[in-house]
């Protein structure tokens, strides 16, 4: 069947090999996060807050690191490709002491490197500015208080310090994002000077100039939030202004925008001014903007977008989303499947006619070739990729997931 297809695709210009190889070379970083719900091993480490909210109580989750790491492996084993793992700070290795946000250290992420390198995969890092009584005001970096600002200056500087080291040690650069909750509930009078502070605090936490080679800044905005829903003082276009003015990547979530807004539509635009991209393919429903990313139109435009831009070399893409009301395994394993099966199917487009077809104006074909492309056999190209990665095939994946669950996720009450 695979050759088949593989001929298929050759009559229409489209070599599948070489789609496949640029698939293979193309990580995906896993959000730590999806595994317990955004908890983090920080002593005492509580409710989330800040904004972000996990709803469902599906059994199973990890409750320590070896589970984390466990539970990671296993979502390895059910991906194609070589990945990357996305690190939040309060998932440190603090050996049950209580460890600040502001005295994170590279020692307390040693474990997760050395795991990384276990692995033969890369690491990126968050500073976790959210879920604290110093966050619970609803202002981090841009709040009046000059004591609560310089924590979290510091906790930001503490991150990229880490990251930075993980990035060395794993020979590969690590992607450090800033995203905080910063908001108001209900109308502010004064917008402006929360954003200068923020700015403020940014060129603070990103004065030190670390080698590109360690490690990429990263700024992320947000719509709204829950008690965030009249300002977020790191809206789109701050950070769009920041990272252009700056060079640091931007971060675009795919749940942070409207509802019919598209971040695939912004990658060609944002790419003529800032350096690279980082990408949080998500899923938002409603308010929540951290649904199951599914092979739907949005993730499949956002990947074809990549590919029709060239832009894979300069785009980072990880994942944002966390559903506690299925298997997490689950959650995991489908949302990074249909992020990569949405670049398999960009990948297999035939670009050349459908850039002939747009460029004279024949807007018959290139609509005709687009609604061709999903009816080929590219399904037929994934069940190579995944069989050629020894990792389950599509009718495969439940059974395995079912079997983890019985054999492992059970025995965690
Ligand atoms: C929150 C942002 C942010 C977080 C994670 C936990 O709205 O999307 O990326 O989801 O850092
Ligand atoms: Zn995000």
């Amino acid at each position: 069947m695979y050759s088949e297809a593989k001929e298929i695709y050759a009559s229409i210009g489209v070599d599948v090999e070489q789609a496949l190889t640029t698939l293979a070379h193309t990580p995906i970083s896993l959000h730590c996060w999806q595994g317990d719900d955004v908890v983090g091993f920080e002593d005492g480490a509580g409710a989330l807050g800040s904004g972000l909210a996990v709803t469902g109580n599906y059994p199973g989750k990890a409750r320590s690191l070896d589970e984390l790491r466990q539970d990671l492996e296993q979502v390895l084993s059910l991906l194609p490709g070589n990945h990357r793992l996305n690190l939040h700070a309060i998932y440190g290795d603090f050996g049950g002491k209580r460890v600040d946000r502001d005295a994170i250290e590279v020692q307390h992420f040693q474990s997760w490197i050395d795991w990384c390198k276990s692995q033969g995969i890369g690491m990126d890092f968050n500073p976790s500015c959210f879920s604290h009584t110093k966050a619970d005001a609803g202002f981090t970096l841009s709040s009046p208080d000059t004591g609560i600002r310089d924590f979290w200056i510091e906790h930001c500087q503490r991150s990229r310090a880490i990251a930075a080291e993980a990035g060395k040690q794993l020979g590969s650069s690590a992607v450090t994002n800033v995203w905080i909750p910063d908001g108001m509930k209900d109308l502010p009078a004064d917008r402006q000077s929360y954003r200068h502070r923020l700015a403020e605090s940014l060129d603070a936490v990103f004065a030190e100039k670390l080698d590109p080679a360690h490690n990429i800044d990263a700024v992320e905005s947000k719509l709204f939030g829950i008690g965030s829903e009249s300002f977020v003082v790191g809206s789109h276009e701050f950070y769009m202004g920041y990272a252009q003015k700056n060079q640091t990547a931007l971060c675009l979530d795919a749940g942070h925008f409207h509802p019919t807004e598209s971040i695939a539509d912004k990658i060609s635009s944002v790419l003529m001014y800032v350096p690279e991209l980082l990408l949080h393919v998500s899923r938002g429903v409603r308010w929540d903007s951290d649904h199951v990313v599914l092979f739907d139109d949005a993730t499949q435009q956002i990947m074809q977008e990549l590919v029709r831009c060239d832009a894979l070399d300069r785009t980072h893409i990880g994942l944002d989303f966390f559903d506690a009301s299925i298997n997490r395994i689950a959650a995991w394993a489908i949302g990074t499947r249909a992020a990569q099966k949405s670049l398999l199917l960009a990948l297999l487009e035939p670009h050349a006619a459908l850039r002939t077809a747009e460029i004279s104006g024949d807007y018959t074909t290139r609509l005709a070739l687009l609604e061709q492309s999903k009816a080929l056999p590219w399904s037929t190209i994934w069940s190579e990729f995944c069989r050629r990665h020894e990792v389950p095939g599509e009718l495969d994946l439940l059974p395995q997931i079912k079997d983890y669950e019985k054999n492992v996720l059970a025995a965690r009450t």
